[in-house]
């Protein structure tokens, strides 16, 4: 099996510091997270970029803001979100990808987000595949859903996407793949062969759902933009905390954590 990549999702763009206090916004807190992160064995890191007063954005300046200060600080893998959050345009969305991240994310299909619609139109999302082909930034697929799968292999014969796919599951949205065993398994059993994939377990999935794919040979997403909680009623103290479980309970598992260069190996970046 090959070593576990973890991600660390450190802001996202729903989470308020009245949720949780020590939440990253500023690109300096960004950064300062991830090295935290890295050290504790994170070797992606997935970034939103906020306003300074913690509203979302994708202003393309702030992630470069975001991308610099965590290249002063460390070698960690940035990947850029191409979600951004619920309502913003494509044209927004798309504007962390003009400069050329080693990844980024892409969503592979609309799903209903809590009470909301987060709408990933497939003509739109086929220009941002096409965008992240064209900068050489190599696509994570977000998938909410089962048949958002069939999406890729799609965009695959037209060559929008190249080489092996890296998946995202992401389980236990309101509204999307449930976050239990049984979804994660279902979707496994789906994959292309050669194709590698990760799990970002929402809420109280994050723990069960991580630990499974260290199991299965997976990877995994941990970190604020999923999951505010240490364990129920706990809050997590920093996204590092959340790194350092999911490392600690690989390597009892026998499976040793991955560094930024062999992630980036095992993803085809280098
Ligand atoms: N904020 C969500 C609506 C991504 O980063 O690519 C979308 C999201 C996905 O966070
Ligand atoms: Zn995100």
């Amino acid at each position: 099996m090959d070593k576990l990549i973890i991600t660390a999702a450190l802001t996202g763009a729903e989470v308020t510091r009245a949720q949780q206090p020590a939440l990253p916004i500023t690109p300096e807190e960004i950064a300062d997270a991830a090295y935290e992160c890295a050290r504790a064995g994170a070797s992606i890191v997935h970034v939103h970029a906020r306003w300074p007063d913690g509203t979302p954005t994708q202003d393309k300046e702030t992630y470069g803001q975001i991308i610099a200060a965590v290249r002063a600080r460390c070698d960690v893998i940035v990947q850029v979100s191409t979600g951004g959050a619920v309502g913003m345009t494509p044209q927004e969305r798309l504007a962390p990808v003009t400069l050329k991240p080693e990844m980024a994310t892409l969503s592979m299909g609309t799903v209903n987000f809590g009470g909301d619609v987060f709408m990933n139109h497939p003509a739109e999302m086929e220009i941002f595949a096409a965008a992240m082909r064209d900068h050489g930034v190599k696509p994570e697929l977000e998938i909410f859903d089962s048949g958002m799968l069939t999406t890729a292999q799609r965009w695959l014969k037209k060559g929008l996407i190249q080489g092996p796919q890296h998946f995202d599951f992401v389980l236990g949205i309101p509204g999307g793949m449930a976050g239990t065993p049984e979804a994660l398994m279902y979707l496994r059993s789906q994959l292309p062969a050669q194709s590698t994939w990760t799990v970002a377990g929402i809420g109280p999935a994050q723990l069960p759902l991580g630990t499974l794919a260290i199991v299965l040979g997976g990877h995994v997403r941990v970190g604020f933009e999923d999951n505010v909680y240490y364990r129920k009623g706990e809050l997590a103290t920093s996204n590092a905390q959340l790194v350092a479980r999911i490392a600690r309970i690989s390597r009892e598992l026998d499976r040793p954590v991955a560094t930024p260069d062999e992630a980036r190996a095992m993803l085809g970046l280098i």
